[in-house]
């Protein structure tokens, strides 16, 4: 078998000679590509991008979310009876790096003349006694940190990119007061029909520890009014979502 395979081959590069000889008298330019390319490098595996080995791309496409291991993602969806209801649905995961988050909103609640401020409010320390309850909205005096950002600018999805906060209230009050961090590149985040995700690198939030469970709260406003809260209850508020990184 090995015999007949080099015969037929050599015949094949008889063919070729005789057709390059035929190529050789025409007077045509012959754009054919070579049969043995020049290395031009191109061949090479190109490095990966960073992006592509974690877990969530921000992207606007939510697949990704579906292909977790649903029993390391937090959950909470908007209680029925609660008051503030344009949020619907957010999901949490953390690994020893990054927080991502997933929401889906009523988009018949969020106006399309003005932006939208997502606030994430971190109990990062999961210590009941260290922060406050800036807005009244959660259960527990106990908010360290929030980021706060646009995801939404009027007629479309915004990129987050928010602004870094410590608690600058009494402890265990509730008070609106705030020392701002100095810090960008904290967060990014992309949305599409009412669904929204982002990302959190926490080694940009220098000098906050996380808790191995950290809780952490939201609340979606359009002109300074709330219109979302999640974790919510029937006609009150609630525990903030308790999240337990992935140490994998
Ligand atoms: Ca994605
Ligand atoms: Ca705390």
């Amino acid at each position: 078998m090995k015999r007949i395979f080099l015969s037929a081959g050599m015949a094949a590069a008889v063919l070729l000679a005789v057709d390059s000889c035929h190529k050789e008298e025409a007077p045509v330019v012959d754009n054919s590509p070579s049969v043995i390319s020049p290395d031009d490098g191109t061949d090479e595996e190109p490095e990966p991008d960073p992006a592509d080995l974690l877990p969530i791309k921000i992207d606007a496409e939510f697949a990704d979310w579906d292909a977790l291991d649903a029993s390391k993602v937090a959950e909470t969806v908007c209680a029925e009876g609660a008051s503030k209801t344009a949020l619907k649905k957010m999901r949490v995961y953390a690994d020893e790096e990054y927080i991502w988050m997933y929401f889906e909103l009523d988009e018949s609640q969020l106006g399309t003349d003005a932006g939208a401020v997502l606030n994430v409010f971190f109990n990062s320390d999961n210590d009941a006694t260290t922060g406050g309850n800036p807005l009244g909205e959660h259960l527990g005096n106990d908010v360290d940190y929030m980021l706060q950002g646009y995801c939404y600018q009027p007629g479309r999805y915004a990129s987050w990119g928010p602004t870094f906060w410590q608690y600058a209230g009494t402890p265990g009050k509730t008070e609106w007061k705030w020392d701002n961090i100095a810090a960008s590149g904290i967060g990014t985040g992309a949305g599409k029909d009412g669904k929204y995700e982002l990302q959190i690198m926490r080694v940009m939030m220098v000098d906050v520890k996380f808790a191995d469970t950290f809780t952490v709260g939201v609340d979606l406003q359009q002109s300074w009014t709330t219109i979302g809260v999640l974790p919510n209850a029937a006609g009150g508020a609630a525990e903030k979502l308790a999240v337990t990184i992935d140490k994998k």
